[in-house]
C-alpha cells in the first residue's frame, strides 16, 4: 500500500497534469459548498476526462487505501460531496466529463456524461424539439451525475417524476475500479435485478456514475401560470383537486409558499414585487403545460380559479400575462432558498407526507415549533403537489445566531417527529449526505438499514467510496441538519 503522499503522483499517471489539482488555493472551490455550510480538506482533486480515467483513478485510490468523494456541481444541500477534514481523501470531480454522447429523438432518449450541467441537457433536448423535464433552482450548476446520485426532484415531479423515473440506463465505475456498462435505452427490460436503481439515490456511496441514458418528452408549446393567494394549506390541497379534475396531465407545477417565505424574497431579491395588493398567509404557483401551441390553457386555468373562488378556496389570484411576468412569479418561488440565507442560519428540513395529511401536519408542526422557540420564523414552501415541504427555519427577528444554532437539533426533532407521526419521510429529495446520516437511524426501519449496510458491504467492502455519508455511524451519535 502506498503512502497518502504518493497518491497525487499516482493520480497524475492516471489522468495527466490537466486532470489533477493539488494547489490548496485551486482546490478551494471543490472543498466548500455554495452556502459555506460544509467544508473539508483533500489530498487532491482529480478531474478525469473519460470513463476509463475514472476507473484508473478509482483503482489507484483503492490500491492506496484512499477514499474517493465523487463530486458534480457541488450544489447538494446535505454535505454529500464534501471530503472530511483529514486531508487524506481524494475528491473526484466529473467536471471534465461534459459530453452529450448522443440524442435519439425517435427513441426519445439522450445519452450524456455525468458532468453535463442539467441546463445543458435541457438545451440539447430543446434543440431537437424535445423536453428534458427535470427542473431545479440549481439547474445552471448541478450535474446529471449529482441529479442521479441524489435522485433529484424539483418542480416537474408532479407531471414527469423524479430523476429515477427519468432514467433508462447508467454507466458506473464500481469501487473496485471495474466499469459496468448499463447504458441501455430500453423502456422494457425484465432481465433480472434492475441494478441502476441501486446507484440512483446512493449519493456516491456505491460507485461513480459516469454516464446515463435519460428519457425525453415532447416539447411543451403552451403554458399558463397563475399566482394564487390562499387562506390555508387545506385550501392549497383543495385547489390541487380542482385543477387536477379539470386539467388532468396538463398540470405541470404546483408550488406552495408561506407569506414568510415570500417576505424574505421581497426583502432580498432585486426586481421582484408582490403580485397582489393585500397580504395573504399562503400562496401557490400553478402551472399548466401542453404540447399544442394553442391549447387554450389560459381559459382552462381561469375556469379552475373561478371554481376555487366560488368554493371559497382561493382568496385572490393573478394569471401571468406574458413571459416576463411568468419569470417574475417563478423568481419569487426560486429565490426563497437564497433569500433565507440573509436572515441568519437557515435550518433546513426537506420532508414529505401524503398530500392529504399536509393541512394537519403543518398545523401540528407549526404549533410545536412556536412553542419550542416563540417568534421563530417558519419558512415553509415547496412541492406540495408531491407532498414535499421545505420546512426551513430562521431565528426570531433580532435574536442571536448562535442561540438559534444551539437549538437546531431540538428543532429538527420537532419537525421529524411530526413528519414521522404522519408516516412521512425526513428526506424527500435532497438525500442524507452527512447532515442526516445519523438522525435517519431514528426514523427508518432497523432492518431496512441493515439491508442497506449489506449492500454497501457487497459493493464497497473496503469502505472507500464516499465514506461518512448516508449510512448512520455505528455509535449512533446524532447531529442536526444545517
Ligand atoms: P453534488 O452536490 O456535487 O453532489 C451531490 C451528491 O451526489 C454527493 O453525495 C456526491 O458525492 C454525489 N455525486 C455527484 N456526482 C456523482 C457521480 N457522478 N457519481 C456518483 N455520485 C455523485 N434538489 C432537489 O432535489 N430539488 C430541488 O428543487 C432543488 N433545488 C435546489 C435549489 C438550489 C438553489 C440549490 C443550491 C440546490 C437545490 N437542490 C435541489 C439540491 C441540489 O442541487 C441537487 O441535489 C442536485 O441534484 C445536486 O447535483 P450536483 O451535481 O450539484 O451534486
Ligand atoms: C427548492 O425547492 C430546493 O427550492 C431548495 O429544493 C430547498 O433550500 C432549500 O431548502
Ligand atoms: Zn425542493
Amino acid at each position: 500500500m502506498s503512502a497518502v503522499a504518493d497518491v497525487p503522483s499516482l493520480l497524475r499517471d492516471a489522468v495527466g497534469e490537466a486532470g489533477l489539482i493539488t494547489d490548496p488555493a485551486d482546490m478551494g472551490r471543490y472543498l466548500t459548498d455554495w452556502r459555506n455550510a460544509y467544508s473539508g480538506r483533500a489530498a487532491a482533486v482529480v478531474r478525469p476526462g473519460t470513463t476509463e480515467e475514472v476507473a484508473a483513478v478509482v483503482r489507484t485510490c483503492r490500491d492506496a487505501g484512499v477514499a474517493v468523494v465523487p463530486q458534480g456541481g457541488n450544489t447538494g444541500l446535505c454535505g454529500g460531496s464534501m471530503p472530511d477534514d483529514s486531508g487524506r481523501q481524494v475528491v473526484l470531480s466529473l467536471d471534465r466529463m461534459r459530453r452529450v454522447r448522443g440524442i435519439d429523438p425517435v427513441n426519445q432518449t439522450v445519452t450524456v456524461e455525468a458532468g453535463v450541467v442539467l441546463q445543458a441537457v435541457q438545451e440539447a433536448a430543446a434543440a431537437e424539439g424535445c423536453l428534458f423535464p427535470l427542473s431545479l433552482g440549481s439547474e445552471g450548476s448541478c450535474t446529471v451525475g449529482g441529479n442521479l446520485a441524489t435522485n433529484a426532484g424539483g418542480t416537474g415531479v408532479l407531471r414527469y417524476g423524479n430523476m429515477r423515473d427519468l432514467t433508462l440506463g447508467l454507466e458506473v465505475v464500481l469501487p473496485d475500479g471495474r466499469i459496468w456498462n448499463g447504458l441501455r435505452g430500453l423502456r422494457k427490460d425484465n432481465t433480472g435485478y434492475d441494478l441502476k436503481h441501486l446507484f440512483i439515490g446512493a449519493e456516491g456511496t456505491l460507485g461513480v456514475i459516469t454516464a446515463a441514458v435519460l428519457k425525453l418528452f415532447p416539447a411543451v408549446r403552451s403554458r399558463a401560470t397563475a399566482w394564487v393567494a390562499l387562506p390555508s394549506p387545506q385550501a392549497a390541497v383543495d385547489l390541487i383537486g380542482i385543477v387536477r379534475a379539470l386539467c388532468g396531465d396538463r398540470l405541470t407545477g404546483f408550488e406552495i409558499m408561506s407569506r414568510q417565505s415570500v417576505d424574505f424574497v421581497l426583502a432580498h431579491r432585486a426586481g421582484v414585487r408582490d403580485p397582489l395588493d393585500a397580504v395573504h398567509p399562503w400562496y401557490v404557483l400553478v402551472e399548466l403545460g401542453d404540447t399544442l401551441p394553442d391549447a387554450g390553457l389560459g381559459g382552462l386555468l381561469e375556469a379552475a380559479l373561478e371554481e376555487a373562488f366560488e368554493r371559497d378556496v382561493a382568496a385572490d389570484a393573478v394569471v401571468a400575462s406574458g413571459s416576463a411576468q411568468v419569470a417574475e412569479l417563478w423568481g419569487l418561488r426560486e429565490g426563497i432558498s437564497e433569500a433565507q440565507n440573509f436572515e441568519g442560519p437557515s435550518l433546513k428540513h426537506d420532508v414529505t407526507v401524503p398530500v392529504s395529511s399536509i393541512p394537519a401536519f403543518v398545523e401540528q408542526t407549526d404549533r410545536a415549533l412556536q412553542k419550542a422557540v416563540p417568534g421563530i420564523r417558519i419558512v415553509t414552501y415547496g412541492h406540495i403537489g408531491d407532498g414535499n415541504l421545505h420546512y426551513n427555519l430562521s431565528k426570531p427577528a433580532g435574536s442571536d445566531d448562535d442561540d438559534f444554532r444551539a437549538v437546531a437539533e431540538e428543532l429538527a426533532r420537532v419537525v421529524y417527529d411530526s413528519t414521522s407521526s404522519f408516516d412521512g419521510s425526513i428526506s424527500a429529495e435532497h438525500g442524507l449526505g452527512q447532515s442526516k446520516r445519523d438522525v435517519i437511524a431514528d426514523y427508518k426501519d432497523a432492518y431496512e438499514l441493515e439491508l442497506m449496510r449489506g449492500l454497501k458491504q457487497l459493493f464497497d467492502p473496503d469502505g472507500l467510496m464516499n465514506p461518512g455519508k448516508v449510512l448512520p455511524r455505528e455509535d449512533g451519535v446524532a447531529r442536526a441538519e444545517r
